[in-house]
């Protein structure tokens, strides 16, 4: 049997990654696939009400280092059962990984390989789409957007520098988003899936 295939979806925030693993999902359900989500930060869980009350409540002071781990820690909580559902043949979704996390910790001056040192030895995603806005503007826009504490335009811009240092990355996929509908966001998103839509004969590999 082939193992699952482990496919993450990156970008910044209201960039519609929510919308788009929805619109994944539902096609690995059509086409009868074992699948299953996950989202990081995966708020339920202990160290993930502490992420929810840091990015929800500004007042809320803990040091960028901090911070940073608690965001590595949530990913730790979920690897090894993320490592199982692999096994056992079922493809999984991630919204949002590991460059999130070094993306918007360097955004804020850390040092970007320090940022990804916690994550080593955490699963590595198959393939990485990553939903690439030219507009900040646009999205400032949507629905939501500055509800949370990294929700501000300047900010974003910063992270998007360091998202594309990712880019040279083997598995990462850059999807242009600017004035696409979500189908059309979709049919772009498919077509890299789809080779890895019925599993991975390759080895897991990891950061
Ligand atoms: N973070 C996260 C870290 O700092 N370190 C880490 O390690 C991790 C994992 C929360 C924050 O945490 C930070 C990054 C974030 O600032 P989150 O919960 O994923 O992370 O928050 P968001 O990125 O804001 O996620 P959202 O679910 O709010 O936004 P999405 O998923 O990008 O966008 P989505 O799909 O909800 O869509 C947003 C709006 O846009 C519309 C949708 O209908 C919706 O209204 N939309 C479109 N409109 C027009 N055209 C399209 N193509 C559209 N696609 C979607």
């Amino acid at each position: 049997m082939k193992r699952g295939s482990l496919i993450a979806i990156e970008g910044l925030d209201r960039t519609g990654k929510t919308t788009q693993t929805e619109y994944l999902l539902n096609k690995f359900k059509e086409l009868n696939i074992k699948h299953k989500l996950v989202k990081f930060p995966q708020r339920d869980t202990q160290i993930g009400k502490l992420i929810n009350q840091y990015l929800t409540d500004k007042s809320f002071e803990l040091s960028d280092e901090a911070a940073h781990l608690i965001f590595s820690a949530n990913r730790w909580e979920l690897a090894s059962q993320i490592k199982d559902d692999l096994n056992n043949g079922i493809n999984i979704v991630l919204d949002r990984y590991v460059y999130s996390g070094v993306a918007y910790s360097s955004a804020k001056g850390l040092d970007f390989e320090w940022c990804l040192s916690p994550d080593k030895g955490l699963p590595k995603p198959d393939v990485t789409i990553f939903l690439k806005f030219q507009n900040i503007d646009e999205i400032s826009t949507r629905k939501g957007f500055g509800d949370e504490r990294y929700e501000v335009a300047e900010f974003q811009d910063k992270v998007r520098m360091m998202f594309e240092k990712f880019e040279n990355n083997k598995e990462f996929s850059k999807v242009f988003v600017d004035n696409l509908g979500k189908e059309e966001v979709h049919n772009k998103i498919w077509q890299i899936i789809k080779p890895l839509s019925e599993g991975c004969d390759e080895e897991l590999s990891f950061f």
